[in-house]
Parts: structure tokens; sequence; C-alpha cells
């Protein structure tokens, strides 16, 4: 039997998916994202997972589209129909990674190129290992970011650090990404799954609900002006004001003891 593409494992509340082509550096072919969607559905149907964790196996984190993956064969019209492998691919991935009802977390191992890029800066927190790093590839092949990358690179960076990115293609090392505001924190290499684990199993002793409204209100706050997004959280506060997580969390902060959440 061939190997999993996509390894899942457990700690506890947290649930951790590896990416596991490591000789191709992880790169997306449809059998692998044949893996990993299901696997991300099945993290967020399954009410015990708390935190999730995303990393890849081997040197690299992702290299993006498996560039001879048959996926990309030409179709009748003698060239490949990139726009379908994205509409398949790509938009459901990108789209129920950023919906997930609990936090998620990217832990960059090495490479993170194209899609794989798009896929460690869609999540909610990047952790990187310091040896790793972001390639917006794209450009270098004729094509413009995807798996939400064009959304993803100025809201999370501006639109001039964003422009030179995709534009260049340039390799950004961990330190500098951070510099820029593009992901939250750089670990040592050695210390990057425990440091991003033990980030997980913190959110995942959180108010889990309230952690994936947080995502859904900054996201859709950006599309408003103040007004809107004043009306947004008196509407989101009003759901989550009648939640057993804020309640829990008022009676533990005034009983002085630790909080047990389980809304989700
Ligand atoms: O359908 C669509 O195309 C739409 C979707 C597009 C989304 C995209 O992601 S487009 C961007 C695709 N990705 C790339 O263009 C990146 C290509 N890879 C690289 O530029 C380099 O591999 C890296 C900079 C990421 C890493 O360089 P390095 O020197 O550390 O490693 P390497 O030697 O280049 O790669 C190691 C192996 O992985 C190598 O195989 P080999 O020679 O040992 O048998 C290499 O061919 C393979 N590999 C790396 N990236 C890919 C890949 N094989 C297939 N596809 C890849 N993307």
């Amino acid at each position: 039997m061939s190997e999993a593409l996509v390894l899942v494992a457990n700690h506890g509340p947290v649930r951790v998916l590896t990416l596991n082509r490591p000789a191709q550096l992880n790169s997306f072919t449809a059998a692998m994202h044949a893996e990993l969607l299901p696997a991300l559905q099945a993290a967020a149907d399954d009410a015990r997972v708390r935190a999730l964790v995303i990393t890849g196996a081997g040197r690299g984190f992702c290299a993006g589209q498996d560039l001879n993956d048959p996926g990309m064969a030409p179709d009748a019209s003698g060239t490949p129909d990139v726009g379908a492998v994205i509409e398949r691919h790509y938009k459901p991935l990108a789209l129920r990674l950023r919906s997930m009802p609990v936090p998620v977390i990217a832990a960059v191992n090495g490479v993170a190129a194209g899609a794989g890029a798009s896929l460690a800066l869609g999540c909610d927190l990047v952790v990187a290992a310091r040896g790793a790093s972001f390639i917006q590839a794209f450009s270098k092949i004729g094509l413009i970011p995807d798996c939400g990358g064009t959304w993803l690179l100025p809201r999370l960076v501006g639109r001039a650090q964003a422009l030179g990115l995709a534009m260049t293609g340039d390799k950004l090392p961990a330190e500098a990404a951070k510099a820029m505001g593009l992901i939250w924190q750089v670990v040592d290499d050695a210390q990057l799954l425990d440091s991003a684990l033990a980030l997980a199993a913190r959110l995942a002793a959180m108010p889990t609900r309230a952690l994936a409204e947080t995502r859904r209100a900054l996201d859709d706050a950006l599309e408003l002006d103040l007004a809107g997004a004043l009306d947004l959280e008196a509407s989101r506060q009003g759901e989550l004001g009648r939640g057993a997580d804020f309640a829990e969390g008022v009676a533990a902060f005034l009983a002085k003891r630790a909080p047990v959440f389980k809304d989700r």
C-alpha cells in the first residue's frame, strides 16, 4: 500500500496534518489534494479537535503545484487548463482553510513556494523555522499568485510589498518575512514543531468559537467602513455573548479559577 500523502496525528485536542511528498518538497498533486481537503473537513467536523497545525515532511513545507502532475497536461486545446485546476483544487482548499471552525497554525519547516506559500499564509498564524523561506514562484512561470495569494498578500503586507514579492519571485527568508509582517513568528529549526504544538495547545484551551469568529470578523471588516464594522461587531458579539464560553469566561474570572471552554 502506498504511504499517505497527508499524515494525520493527534496531540490531545491539536490535530497535525503533515504534507508527505518530501522528495518533491510536498508539491501539490491531484492525489495530495484528494487527501488534504478531506483531512481539513474531517478536522472541522470532529468536535474533539480544537486547533490544527499544518506542516511538511522533510526539508520543504510545500513547493506549490507539482509541475509534473498529469493534471497539468495539455487538454484537447493543446494547452493545460490551469483555471480548471484552480477551480477543482485550490479554490475549495483556500475557502475551506479560511473558514475552519478552529485556529490553524502553519508550521513552515522549509521552503514554501507558489501555492505552498499561499497555503501557509492562508493559515491563521504562521510559525516558521529560521531556515524556512517564502517564494512567490508564480511570476517565474508566467502565472499570478493563486490559492488566495492575490487576496492574502496585500492584506498581510500592503500593496507595495505584495507587488514586490509577487513580481520578483525573490526568495524571502523567514526572518525577513517576520520583519515585514507576513508571518507571526520565527523559531530555531529544531524547535519548530514543539513551538507550533505549544502555541496550538494554548489556542486549543481558549474559546474556540470566539477565535474562529475573530478571524471571520477581521476578514469581513476589511471590506467595511467603520460604521459597517461596528454593526458587524454588535451583531457577532451579540451572538457570542449568548454562548456558553462567554458565561464560563466571566464566571471563571469572577471566581478566580481557570476557565473550561467548550463552544466550537
Ligand atoms: O495548475 C496550476 O499550475 C495552477 C496552480 C499553480 C500554483 C503554483 O503553485 S505555481 C508555482 C509552482 N511551483 C514552483 O514553480 C516552484 C518550483 N520549485 C522551485 O522553484 C524549487 O524547487 C524551490 C525553490 C521550491 C526549492 O529549490 P531547491 O533547490 O531547494 O530544491 P530542488 O532541487 O529544486 O527541488 C527538490 C526536488 O523537488 C527536485 O526533484 P529532483 O530533481 O530531486 O528529482 C525538484 O524537481 C522537485 N520539485 C520542487 N518543486 C517542484 C518539484 N517537482 C515538481 N513540482 C514542483 N513545484
